[in-house]
């Protein structure tokens, strides 16, 4: 397993994929479409409850505004977005044909058959950030908009209403919450095909956490300590928890903000706070010498703590406001958190579904038996090990989340040395090493003995297998 890198993932998968092509006939426009997988990055899914923030935030991690945003309008389908040109979209229907939309002026697109026909849709543009990550925005969680509601579980929850077409195959997910998630969020997201460490939490809307930009306390500061206090109560959900604004990321990151809302914010430098607070609440047309609608377009792109934060450095100019946006939304930890730990259990999940495409066809395929012992290869090689080990976790999860079995296979996943596969730290002499790996080794041959499931039967073979090569110096 320590020879196990993306970039080797990545060769074996595709070294396995010219074996099938190899087989001749169809198995070449096979390979060529599980191909498609391989080659195209992950897929992040935003989910969240109602208006939390998720199509500002995609927007601000795609760079560009083309996600709808609205106090009042929901999202009500949801929209892959992947790097590509020509900028373009394309809807997929539930009875699974394709159809072209037109896209909107500004952000959206037309919708060429009724929202509630639609599986998903397909939306193409030029985006480096595309090209890491593919994002899928989704509608909200909410019993209010029932139509809205099942959209996203459709897509997400296999067997949902009987419509497995719909899938959108995710490699991960973050999810959108502010002050506390609900019970059917919490429900929702354990019915999710994932585990924590593919799922990362946002404390959305952090600019305005608690009281708000005029309460006592900052509310970035507070949003940022009741993350922290979130993260052992949903651990079992998601690993991290990143507060972000998402308005004030989106405001930096699309280039919506220039010289002349610099300038007008800069008028409001020397007035306290509570003044502030009137002018923007009243619609006196000469109140702070800012007039209405400008005062309104100041709010929409920088909330009210940009507004009354930004003040001071707004009188810099718009390049030293945008930097200050962009560092107190928290986009960059949350940029962090998805390339790192995320990105790197999204790509394997990746690899899991390429092998469970290859497992699908064996099954129904003439080649069965050649395509069986190609995916047996492929699964026997140190480089997809990591992969296995993340099903075996995953089928814990759901069966006996708190089993000794599923916490050695966390431990093993998350390690980055030998010494942390087996539970100890990365100092540890190597002799310690093959003694812990021993030591474990009998504790899961003598389970064996006695599991409680297939899928602890299983997960006692990834076991066995890892700490073995470990206890002989691997
Ligand atoms: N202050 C503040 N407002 C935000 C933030 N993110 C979004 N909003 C506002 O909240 C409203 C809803 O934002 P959206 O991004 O459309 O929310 P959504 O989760 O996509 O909403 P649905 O798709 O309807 O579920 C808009 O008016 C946004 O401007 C944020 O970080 N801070
Ligand atoms: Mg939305």
């Amino acid at each position: 397993m320590s020879s196990a890198t993306p970039d080797s993932v990545h060769t074996t998968l595709d070294r396995g994929l010219h074996q099938l092509a190899a087989l001749g006939g169809d198995c070449i426009d096979h390979a060529n479409a599980i191909g498609t997988i391989l080659w195209s990055p992950p897929r992040v899914v935003v989910v969240g409850r109602l208006k939390a923030g998720k199509s500002t935030l995609v927007n601000a991690l795609i760079g560009a505004p083309v996600a709808e945003t609205a106090a009042l309008e929901a999202t009500n389908v949801v929209t892959v977005y992947r790097d590509g040109s020509p900028s373009r979209a394309e809807v997929l229907a539930l009875d699974s044909t394709r159809h072209r939309a037109a896209l909107r002026p500004g952000a959206g697109i037309e919708l060429p058959i009724p929202s509630a026909e639609v599986a998903y849709v397909d939306r193409w543009l030029p985006s480096a950030a595309l090209r890491e990550l593919t994002l899928i925005d989704t509608p909200g969680l909410s019993t209010l908009t029932a139509a809205n509601d099942a959209a996203t579980r459709r897509v997400m929850i296999d067997g949902f209403e009987q419509t497995r077409t719909a899938s959108i195959d995710a490699d991960a997910a973050v999810f959108l919450f502010d002050a506390a998630p609900r019970v059917d969020e919490i429900e929702f997201l354990h019915r999710l095909p994932f585990t924590p460490l593919t799922m990362l939490g946002v404390l959305s809307r952090a600019d305005s956490f608690g009281e708000g930009a005029f309460g006592r306390r900052d509310p970035l500061t507070h949003a940022a300590a009741h993350a922290a206090t979130m993260a052992g109560p949903l651990a079992g959900i998601v690993h991290a928890i990143v507060p972000v604004s998402g308005l004030m990321a989106q405001t930096s990151h699309t280039g919506m903000l220039t010289e002349r809302h610099a300038a007008l914010l800069a008028q409001l430098r020397d007035i306290a706070p509570l003044e502030v607070l009137r002018i923007f609440d009243s619609e006196d047309p000469t109140s702070g010498g800012v007039p209405p609608a400008e005062r309104r377009e100041l709010l929409a792109l920088l909330g009210e703590y940009g507004v009354l934060n930004g003040r001071r450095i707004a009188a810099d100019g718009a390049a030293a406001l945008n930097t200050w946006l962009a560092e107190r939304s928290g986009i960059a930890a949350l940029r962090h958190a998805l390339t790192a730990a995320t990105g790197r259990f999204a790509m394997l999940h990746r690899a899991h579904r390429i092998l469970a495409r290859l497992d699908q066809l064996a099954f129904t395929h003439p080649a069965r038996d050649h395509i069986r012992t190609l995916t047996a290869g492929l699964r026997a090689d140190p480089a997809l090990a990591a992969v296995t080990v993340l099903e075996d976790y995953q089928r814990m999860l759901d069966v006996d989340p708190d089993a000794a079995v599923t916490d050695e296979l966390r431990t093993i996943l998350t390690a980055t040395t030998p010494a942390g596969r087996v539970g100890l730290d990365g100092h540890s002499p190597p002799a310690a090493v093959t003694a812990e790996a021993h030591r474990r080794l009998a504790a899961a041959q003598q389970r064996t003995l006695a599991t409680r499931s297939a899928a602890e039967d299983a997960a006692l073979v990834t076991l066995i297998r890892t700490y073995t090569a470990l206890a002989a110096g691997h």
